[in-house]
Protein backbone atom coordinates (compact mmCIF):
# COMPACT_ATOMS: atom_id res chain seq x y z
CA UNK A 1 0.00 0.00 0.00
CA UNK A 2 1.70 3.52 -0.64
CA UNK A 3 2.25 5.77 1.90
CA UNK A 4 -0.46 8.32 1.27
CA UNK A 5 -3.07 5.53 0.98
CA UNK A 6 -2.04 4.42 4.53
CA UNK A 7 -1.77 8.50 5.58
CA UNK A 8 -5.37 8.70 4.22
CA UNK A 9 -6.84 5.93 6.32
CA UNK A 10 -5.07 7.05 9.24
CA UNK A 11 -6.48 10.11 9.01
CA UNK A 12 -9.85 8.96 8.38
CA UNK A 13 -9.58 6.68 11.10
CA UNK A 14 -8.81 9.60 13.04
CA UNK A 15 -11.45 11.59 12.14
CA UNK A 16 -14.11 9.20 12.15
CA UNK A 17 -12.92 8.09 16.07
CA UNK A 18 -14.04 11.53 17.53
CA UNK A 19 -17.58 11.56 15.85
CA UNK A 20 -18.61 8.39 15.74
CA UNK A 21 -18.75 5.07 18.07
CA UNK A 22 -15.52 3.39 17.36
CA UNK A 23 -15.80 0.22 15.35
CA UNK A 24 -12.42 0.16 13.18
CA UNK A 25 -10.08 -2.25 13.74
CA UNK A 26 -6.31 -2.37 12.96
CA UNK A 27 -4.56 -5.95 11.91
CA UNK A 28 -1.21 -5.04 14.09
CA UNK A 29 0.54 -6.49 10.40
CA UNK A 30 -0.64 -6.75 7.38
CA UNK A 31 -0.82 -9.80 5.18
CA UNK A 32 0.02 -12.77 6.15
CA UNK A 33 -0.44 -13.77 9.95
CA UNK A 34 -3.31 -11.31 9.80
CA UNK A 35 -6.03 -13.98 9.06
CA UNK A 36 -9.06 -13.25 10.37
CA UNK A 37 -12.88 -13.50 9.89
CA UNK A 38 -15.87 -11.16 10.69
CA UNK A 39 -19.52 -11.95 10.29
CA UNK A 40 -22.85 -10.14 10.69
CA UNK A 41 -24.87 -10.19 13.50
CA UNK A 42 -24.75 -12.13 17.08
CA UNK A 43 -24.71 -15.45 15.43
CA UNK A 44 -21.89 -14.70 13.41
CA UNK A 45 -19.66 -15.81 16.13
CA UNK A 46 -20.75 -19.35 15.49
CA UNK A 47 -19.96 -18.93 11.85
CA UNK A 48 -16.63 -17.41 12.41
CA UNK A 49 -15.62 -20.32 14.90
CA UNK A 50 -16.50 -22.69 12.04
CA UNK A 51 -14.43 -20.63 9.20
CA UNK A 52 -11.51 -20.47 12.25
CA UNK A 53 -11.33 -23.93 12.29
CA UNK A 54 -11.04 -24.77 8.44
CA UNK A 55 -7.95 -21.64 8.39
CA UNK A 56 -6.60 -23.25 11.29
CA UNK A 57 -6.64 -26.79 9.11
CA UNK A 58 -4.60 -24.49 6.46
CA UNK A 59 -8.25 -24.34 4.47
CA UNK A 60 -8.20 -21.51 1.92
CA UNK A 61 -10.46 -18.28 2.83
CA UNK A 62 -13.05 -19.46 0.28
CA UNK A 63 -13.24 -23.17 1.93
CA UNK A 64 -13.55 -20.89 5.13
CA UNK A 65 -16.90 -18.83 4.54
CA UNK A 66 -18.52 -21.72 2.73
CA UNK A 67 -18.09 -23.38 6.04
CA UNK A 68 -19.36 -20.32 8.23
CA UNK A 69 -22.38 -19.87 5.73
CA UNK A 70 -23.11 -23.77 6.23
CA UNK A 71 -23.14 -23.12 9.96
CA UNK A 72 -25.50 -20.62 9.99
CA UNK A 73 -27.72 -22.18 7.30
CA UNK A 74 -28.02 -25.28 9.75
CA UNK A 75 -29.08 -23.14 12.82
CA UNK A 76 -32.26 -23.96 14.16
CA UNK A 77 -32.08 -21.04 16.11
CA UNK A 78 -32.38 -18.98 13.36
CA UNK A 79 -35.32 -17.30 11.56
CA UNK A 80 -33.63 -15.82 8.97
CA UNK A 81 -30.87 -17.67 7.19
CA UNK A 82 -31.43 -21.33 5.58
CA UNK A 83 -33.58 -24.07 6.88
CA UNK A 84 -35.52 -22.40 9.63
CA UNK A 85 -35.91 -19.19 7.57
CA UNK A 86 -38.98 -17.46 7.80
CA UNK A 87 -41.43 -17.66 4.42
CA UNK A 88 -42.54 -15.19 1.57
CA UNK A 89 -46.33 -14.20 2.41
CA UNK A 90 -47.40 -17.33 0.44
CA UNK A 91 -45.91 -19.24 2.96
CA UNK A 92 -43.62 -20.79 0.63
CA UNK A 93 -39.38 -20.47 2.10
CA UNK A 94 -36.59 -19.38 -0.59
CA UNK A 95 -33.45 -19.16 0.21
CA UNK A 96 -30.57 -16.74 -1.48
CA UNK A 97 -26.75 -17.25 -1.20
CA UNK A 98 -23.93 -15.80 -2.96
CA UNK A 99 -19.90 -16.75 -2.92
CA UNK A 100 -16.98 -14.83 -4.37
CA UNK A 101 -13.20 -15.27 -4.11
CA UNK A 102 -10.74 -12.01 -4.38
CA UNK A 103 -9.78 -13.55 -7.64
CA UNK A 104 -13.56 -12.67 -8.88
CA UNK A 105 -14.72 -15.93 -9.47
CA UNK A 106 -18.15 -15.67 -7.71
CA UNK A 107 -21.42 -17.99 -7.83
CA UNK A 108 -25.02 -17.01 -6.50
CA UNK A 109 -28.25 -18.65 -6.26
CA UNK A 110 -31.70 -16.66 -5.94
CA UNK A 111 -35.33 -18.15 -4.91
CA UNK A 112 -33.90 -21.58 -4.04
CA UNK A 113 -36.49 -23.79 -2.41
CA UNK A 114 -35.95 -27.16 -0.80
CA UNK A 115 -32.20 -27.49 -0.49
CA UNK A 116 -30.57 -26.73 2.77
CA UNK A 117 -27.41 -25.26 2.07
CA UNK A 118 -27.86 -22.85 -0.48
CA UNK A 119 -23.73 -21.39 -0.38
CA UNK A 120 -22.74 -24.57 -1.53
CA UNK A 121 -24.83 -24.45 -4.59
CA UNK A 122 -23.76 -20.95 -5.44
CA UNK A 123 -20.33 -22.68 -4.74
CA UNK A 124 -21.04 -25.21 -7.56
CA UNK A 125 -22.31 -22.85 -9.48
CA UNK A 126 -18.91 -20.62 -9.50
CA UNK A 127 -16.86 -23.75 -9.99
CA UNK A 128 -18.46 -25.99 -12.35
CA UNK A 129 -20.95 -23.86 -14.88
CA UNK A 130 -20.13 -20.95 -17.07
CA UNK A 131 -22.62 -18.76 -15.12
CA UNK A 132 -22.71 -16.75 -12.08
CA UNK A 133 -26.38 -16.96 -10.58
CA UNK A 134 -28.75 -19.65 -11.09
CA UNK A 135 -32.60 -19.05 -9.79
CA UNK A 136 -35.80 -20.65 -8.78
CA UNK A 137 -36.46 -23.83 -10.16
CA UNK A 138 -32.82 -23.73 -12.38
CA UNK A 139 -31.10 -23.43 -9.48
CA UNK A 140 -33.11 -26.56 -7.59
CA UNK A 141 -32.65 -28.53 -10.79
CA UNK A 142 -28.76 -27.79 -10.84
CA UNK A 143 -28.82 -28.83 -7.46
CA UNK A 144 -30.09 -31.88 -7.49
CA UNK A 145 -27.59 -32.65 -10.74
CA UNK A 146 -25.02 -31.91 -8.50
CA UNK A 147 -26.06 -34.10 -6.02
CA UNK A 148 -27.94 -31.80 -3.16
CA UNK A 149 -30.62 -33.49 -1.67
CA UNK A 150 -34.31 -32.54 -2.03
CA UNK A 151 -35.07 -31.85 2.12
CA UNK A 152 -38.43 -29.81 2.74
CA UNK A 153 -37.04 -26.92 5.08
CA UNK A 154 -39.98 -24.84 6.81
CA UNK A 155 -40.04 -25.78 10.29
CA UNK A 156 -43.44 -26.07 12.60
CA UNK A 157 -41.88 -22.71 14.12
CA UNK A 158 -41.62 -20.84 10.94
CA UNK A 159 -44.89 -21.88 9.95
CA UNK A 160 -46.28 -20.72 12.73
CA UNK A 161 -44.84 -17.34 12.57
CA UNK A 162 -46.38 -17.10 8.71
CA UNK A 163 -50.05 -17.50 10.02
CA UNK A 164 -49.80 -15.46 12.72
CA UNK A 165 -48.38 -12.72 10.13
CA UNK A 166 -51.73 -13.56 7.95
CA UNK A 167 -54.30 -12.21 10.52
CA UNK A 168 -52.55 -8.71 9.81
CA UNK A 169 -50.75 -9.56 6.60
CA UNK A 170 -48.80 -5.88 6.85
CA UNK A 171 -45.41 -6.11 5.31
CA UNK A 172 -43.69 -3.48 7.41
CA UNK A 173 -39.61 -4.91 7.70
CA UNK A 174 -38.69 -4.13 11.26
CA UNK A 175 -35.47 -2.11 11.79
CA UNK A 176 -33.31 -4.96 13.15
CA UNK A 177 -31.02 -4.82 15.92
CA UNK A 178 -28.53 -7.19 18.17
CA UNK A 179 -30.91 -10.80 19.17
CA UNK A 180 -31.99 -11.12 22.36
CA UNK A 181 -30.46 -15.26 22.40
CA UNK A 182 -33.33 -16.31 24.38
CA UNK A 183 -36.14 -15.01 22.20
CA UNK A 184 -34.08 -15.89 19.33
CA UNK A 185 -34.33 -19.46 20.03
CA UNK A 186 -38.39 -19.28 20.10
CA UNK A 187 -40.85 -20.43 17.54
CA UNK A 188 -42.52 -16.93 15.74
CA UNK A 189 -39.26 -14.89 16.95
CA UNK A 190 -40.41 -11.40 15.63
CA UNK A 191 -37.05 -10.76 14.03
CA UNK A 192 -38.32 -10.59 9.84
CA UNK A 193 -34.88 -10.25 8.61
CA UNK A 194 -31.01 -10.66 9.24
CA UNK A 195 -28.65 -12.19 7.15
CA UNK A 196 -25.08 -14.17 7.43
CA UNK A 197 -22.37 -12.22 5.47
CA UNK A 198 -18.88 -13.53 6.30
CA UNK A 199 -15.44 -12.13 5.11
CA UNK A 200 -12.51 -13.98 5.16
CA UNK A 201 -8.69 -13.18 5.07
CA UNK A 202 -6.48 -16.51 5.16
CA UNK A 203 -2.65 -16.27 6.00
CA UNK A 204 -1.62 -16.05 1.95
CA UNK A 205 -3.27 -12.63 1.85
CA UNK A 206 -6.34 -14.07 0.18
CA UNK A 207 -9.80 -13.26 0.88
CA UNK A 208 -13.19 -14.43 0.16
CA UNK A 209 -16.77 -13.25 1.05
CA UNK A 210 -19.91 -15.82 1.31
CA UNK A 211 -23.74 -14.17 1.96
CA UNK A 212 -26.68 -16.60 2.80
CA UNK A 213 -29.99 -15.53 3.92
CA UNK A 214 -33.89 -16.60 3.49
CA UNK A 215 -34.32 -12.76 2.23
CA UNK A 216 -37.01 -10.64 4.28
CA UNK A 217 -39.91 -12.38 5.89
CA UNK A 218 -43.13 -11.95 3.86
CA UNK A 219 -41.74 -10.65 1.19
CA UNK A 220 -43.42 -11.70 -2.44
CA UNK A 221 -43.08 -14.78 -3.61
CA UNK A 222 -40.33 -14.49 -6.59
CA UNK A 223 -38.62 -11.23 -4.74
CA UNK A 224 -35.22 -11.41 -5.04
CA UNK A 225 -32.91 -9.28 -2.34
CA UNK A 226 -29.06 -8.09 -2.44
CA UNK A 227 -27.69 -11.32 -0.87
CA UNK A 228 -27.58 -13.38 -3.98
CA UNK A 229 -26.26 -10.24 -6.15
CA UNK A 230 -22.95 -9.89 -6.63
CA UNK A 231 -21.91 -6.29 -5.81
CA UNK A 232 -24.74 -5.35 -3.66
CA UNK A 233 -25.04 -7.60 -0.97
CA UNK A 234 -21.18 -9.40 -1.50
CA UNK A 235 -18.09 -7.80 -3.22
CA UNK A 236 -14.48 -8.92 -2.76
CA UNK A 237 -11.33 -8.19 -4.22
CA UNK A 238 -7.90 -9.26 -3.49
CA UNK A 239 -6.27 -5.60 -4.49
CA UNK A 240 -8.59 -3.89 -1.86
CA UNK A 241 -10.73 -5.86 0.15
CA UNK A 242 -14.37 -7.37 0.89
CA UNK A 243 -17.57 -6.03 1.76
CA UNK A 244 -20.96 -7.53 2.57
CA UNK A 245 -24.21 -6.16 3.40
CA UNK A 246 -27.40 -6.97 5.98
CA UNK A 247 -30.54 -5.41 5.86
CA UNK A 248 -33.40 -4.29 3.53
CA UNK A 249 -32.40 -5.41 0.10
CA UNK A 250 -33.39 -3.14 -2.17
CA UNK A 251 -31.54 -0.44 -0.80
CA UNK A 252 -28.13 -2.05 -0.99
CA UNK A 253 -28.96 -3.08 -4.86
CA UNK A 254 -30.38 0.64 -5.52
CA UNK A 255 -26.95 1.68 -4.62
CA UNK A 256 -24.70 -1.56 -5.83
CA UNK A 257 -23.40 -1.10 -1.79
CA UNK A 258 -20.68 -3.69 -1.54
CA UNK A 259 -19.33 -2.92 -4.42
CA UNK A 260 -19.66 1.38 -3.53
CA UNK A 261 -18.02 -0.02 -0.16
CA UNK A 262 -14.79 -2.01 -1.58
CA UNK A 263 -14.62 0.76 -4.43
CA UNK A 264 -14.20 3.42 -1.87
CA UNK A 265 -11.73 1.54 0.27
CA UNK A 266 -9.63 1.44 -3.16
CA UNK A 267 -9.38 5.46 -2.88
CA UNK A 268 -7.88 4.95 0.33
CA UNK A 269 -10.88 5.04 2.77
CA UNK A 270 -10.35 3.03 6.14
CA UNK A 271 -13.64 -0.16 6.15
CA UNK A 272 -15.12 2.17 8.79
CA UNK A 273 -15.55 5.27 6.62
CA UNK A 274 -16.14 3.09 3.25
CA UNK A 275 -19.14 1.74 5.41
CA UNK A 276 -20.47 5.12 6.57
CA UNK A 277 -20.15 6.44 3.21
CA UNK A 278 -22.21 4.30 1.92
CA UNK A 279 -24.53 4.91 4.45
CA UNK A 280 -24.50 8.22 3.85
CA UNK A 281 -25.48 7.62 0.54
CA UNK A 282 -28.40 5.52 1.02
CA UNK A 283 -29.80 8.43 3.48
CA UNK A 284 -29.25 10.83 0.02
CA UNK A 285 -30.88 8.82 -1.81
CA UNK A 286 -34.24 7.89 -0.03
CA UNK A 287 -34.15 9.78 3.31
CA UNK A 288 -37.68 9.06 4.25
CA UNK A 289 -37.73 5.26 3.91
CA UNK A 290 -34.17 5.78 6.38
CA UNK A 291 -35.66 6.72 9.20
CA UNK A 292 -38.09 3.53 8.89
CA UNK A 293 -35.52 0.55 7.45
CA UNK A 294 -32.29 -1.06 8.61
CA UNK A 295 -29.08 -1.24 6.11
CA UNK A 296 -25.94 -2.64 7.59
CA UNK A 297 -22.40 -2.92 6.43
CA UNK A 298 -19.04 -4.46 7.14
CA UNK A 299 -15.79 -4.50 5.15
CA UNK A 300 -12.70 -5.75 5.32
CA UNK A 301 -9.55 -4.93 3.96
CA UNK A 302 -6.86 -6.38 2.58
CA UNK A 303 -4.35 -5.32 5.75
CA UNK A 304 -6.77 -6.87 8.12
CA UNK A 305 -8.59 -3.55 8.94
CA UNK A 306 -12.72 -4.14 9.96
CA UNK A 307 -15.14 -1.72 10.14
CA UNK A 308 -18.96 -1.48 10.41
CA UNK A 309 -21.62 1.05 9.86
CA UNK A 310 -25.24 1.41 9.65
CA UNK A 311 -28.67 3.27 9.55
CA UNK A 312 -29.93 2.40 13.05
CA UNK A 313 -27.91 1.56 16.05
CA UNK A 314 -28.23 -2.34 17.21
CA UNK A 315 -26.05 -3.66 14.31
CA UNK A 316 -22.91 -6.08 15.86
CA UNK A 317 -20.60 -7.88 13.90
CA UNK A 318 -18.31 -11.03 15.13
CA UNK A 319 -14.69 -10.67 14.81
CA UNK A 320 -12.58 -13.82 15.26
CA UNK A 321 -8.97 -13.00 14.87
CA UNK A 322 -6.98 -16.37 16.77
CA UNK A 323 -5.29 -13.81 19.24
CA UNK A 324 -4.99 -14.28 22.50
CA UNK A 325 -8.13 -12.90 24.37
CA UNK A 326 -11.60 -13.32 23.58
CA UNK A 327 -11.46 -13.95 19.84
CA UNK A 328 -15.02 -14.39 19.13
CA UNK A 329 -16.04 -11.07 20.72
CA UNK A 330 -19.19 -8.97 18.99
CA UNK A 331 -18.70 -5.75 18.13
CA UNK A 332 -20.96 -2.64 18.10
CA UNK A 333 -21.24 -1.13 14.43
CA UNK A 334 -21.77 2.94 14.38
CA UNK A 335 -24.84 4.00 13.43
CA UNK A 336 -26.59 7.56 11.91
CA UNK A 337 -29.80 6.95 13.79
CA UNK A 338 -30.25 6.01 17.48
CA UNK A 339 -33.17 5.00 19.15
CA UNK A 340 -34.66 8.26 19.83
CA UNK A 341 -34.41 9.96 16.26
CA UNK A 342 -36.05 7.17 14.01
C1 LIG B 1 -32.54 -9.26 1.93
N1 LIG B 1 -30.57 -8.36 2.91
O1 LIG B 1 -33.03 -10.26 1.44
C2 LIG B 1 -31.50 -9.43 3.00
C3 LIG B 1 -32.19 -9.52 4.32
C4 LIG B 1 -31.37 -9.07 5.47
O2 LIG B 1 -31.16 -8.13 7.51
O3 LIG B 1 -30.21 -9.01 5.47
N2 LIG B 1 -31.89 -8.62 6.49
O4 LIG B 1 -32.88 -8.13 1.61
Amino acid sequence: MTSRRRFLQAAALGAGAAALPSVALRATEAGAGAARVVSTWDFGVGANAAAWGVLGAGGTALEAVEAGARWAEADLCNPTVGRCGNPDRDGVLTLDASIMDGDGRCGAVAALEDIAHPVSVARAVMEKTPHVMLVGDGAQQFALEQGFEKTPLLTDGAREAWHEWRRESRYEPKINVERDRIQRSRPGDSHDHDTLGILALDAQGRLAGACTTSGMAWKLHGRVGDSPIVGAGLYVDNEVGAATASGVGEEMIRNAASFLVVELMRQGRSPMDACREAIDRVVRKRPEASRRLQVCFLALNRDGEVGAFALHEGFVYALHDGGAGPHERLHDAGAIYSEGVR
